[in-house]
């Protein structure tokens, strides 16, 4: 049928992206070993573009689109201040409450501090808490290789959103299993995040952030929905995907030269405080993900006012001489430095 072979021929475009993939083959320097990769060239044939997501985030991104315009030429400025703050306010939801508490575990954090996570984090739509913390674990355990949900290998487009519009390669499933979760099934809010999923973001990512301008300062439905609801939705995911696609390309190797993420601090501006991501990578429980504290990194400023406040404990860090050590040992400026870190 015409539909079948549209889908056909937009499938054959898209495979011109998993081609990268293959070359995993001969990468001696990756540092997982290729034991999940497989020897065909198998991602080709399995590829499965999912076209409802396809359509669902083009709309999306022509809307947003359309969100800018209206942000520069009708929305009150009442309304501009509030996207952004909730663009800062669910990205600190990612940041703080899927990625550092839950998928990391690098803090620990009391009962009120986790229903206030869950509540900012539902705002950014990004899957419930278990699918999110479940991938990302599968992606730093098998960072860069099939079974990691946004393999950067298979590109920018694929790493950025592109794995957001295909069924996943079944090694991600496979490896995906065998992750230990049960820290987060035992977390009664991730549970209850989990189970009323749907209503939970339909109310906290759509319907209040549309409601709050229109009924505290009389904005209208329009200005309302395309600017503080679909563009500011449309810039976190993509301040978001930023960490897993420029972060993975552009930037430094100070820690590990043998992993693909980089040191990239426009990102982490974006991100409120996670584009430090070859730190991150190479110390994984940092509740910091830099070493560099609060600088350019809100999300840790929140962390430490929380703790501050008595809800959050235990962070985690990694020492100034594991880092030194580390640096000297994997960094890209090892040859370079040795007598800061001997002397001093
Ligand atoms: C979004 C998430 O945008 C963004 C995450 C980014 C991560 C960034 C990380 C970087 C560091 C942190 C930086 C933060 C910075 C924040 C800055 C903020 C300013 N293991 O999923 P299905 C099972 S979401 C084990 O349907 P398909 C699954 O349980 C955007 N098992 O796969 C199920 O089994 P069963 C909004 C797994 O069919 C079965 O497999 N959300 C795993 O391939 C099928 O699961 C969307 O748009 C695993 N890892 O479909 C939704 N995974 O049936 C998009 C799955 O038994 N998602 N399973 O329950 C989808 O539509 C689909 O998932 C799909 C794949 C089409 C992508
Ligand atoms: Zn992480």
């Amino acid at each position: 049928s015409n539909l079948e072979s549209t889908e056909k021929s937009a499938a054959s475009i898209l495979q011109t992206i998993p081609d990268e993939c293959d070359k995993v083959e001969d990468d001696k320097d990756s540092p997982v070993s290729n034991e999940t990769q497989s020897p065909q060239p198998e991602s080709k044939d399995i590829m499965q573009v999912v076209w409802r997501n396809v359509i669902l985030f083009a709309y999306l991104h022509l809307a947003s689109i359309y969100g800018v315009y209206l942000m520069f030429t009708s929305a009150m400025w009442q309304t501009n201040v509030f996207t952004i703050i909730m663009y800062l306010v669910s990205g600190m939801g990612v940041t703080a409450g899927a990625h550092r508490l839950w998928s990391h575990r690098s803090y620990k954090a009391r009962l009120p501090l986790r229903i206030f996570l869950a509540f900012i984090f539902t705002i950014a739509f990004e899957n419930d808490i278990f699918e999110w913390a479940r991938d990302h674990r599968v992606h730093h355990k098998y960072s860069e290789t099939d079974a990691d949900p946004h393999n950067a290998k298979r590109g920018f487009f694929f790493a950025h959103i592109g794995w957001l519009l295909c069924r996943k390669h079944p090694e991600v499933i496979k490896k995906g299993k065998k992750i230990d979760l049960s820290d987060l099934m035992a977390d009664p809010v991730v549970r209850f995040h989990r189970k009323y999923y749907i209503p939970l973001v339909i109310t906290c990512c759509f319907v209040l952030p549309t409601l709050v301008p229109m009924y505290l300062w009389n904005e209208t439905f329009v200005n309302s929905l395309f600017v503080a609801t679909l563009f500011r939705f449309c810039f976190t995911l993509n301040q978001t995907w930023l960490v897993n696609s420029a972060a993975h390309m552009w930037g430094t190797k100070p820690y590990d030269t043998n992993i693909n993420p980089r040191e990239n601090t426009l990102v982490a501006l974006g991100a409120v405080g996670e584009g430090f991501h070859n730190y991150h990578h190479t110390f994984p429980y940092d509740y910091a993900t830099s070493e560099y504290g609060i600088k350019y990194n809100l999300t840790t400023l929140f962390i430490d006012t929380m703790a501050w406040l008595g809800l959050a404990y235990d962070r985690k860090t990694a020492t100034r001489s594991m880092i030194a050590a580390r640096k000297l040992r994997t960094g890209e400026n090892k040859a370079e430095k040795p007598t800061a870190f001997v002397n001093g």
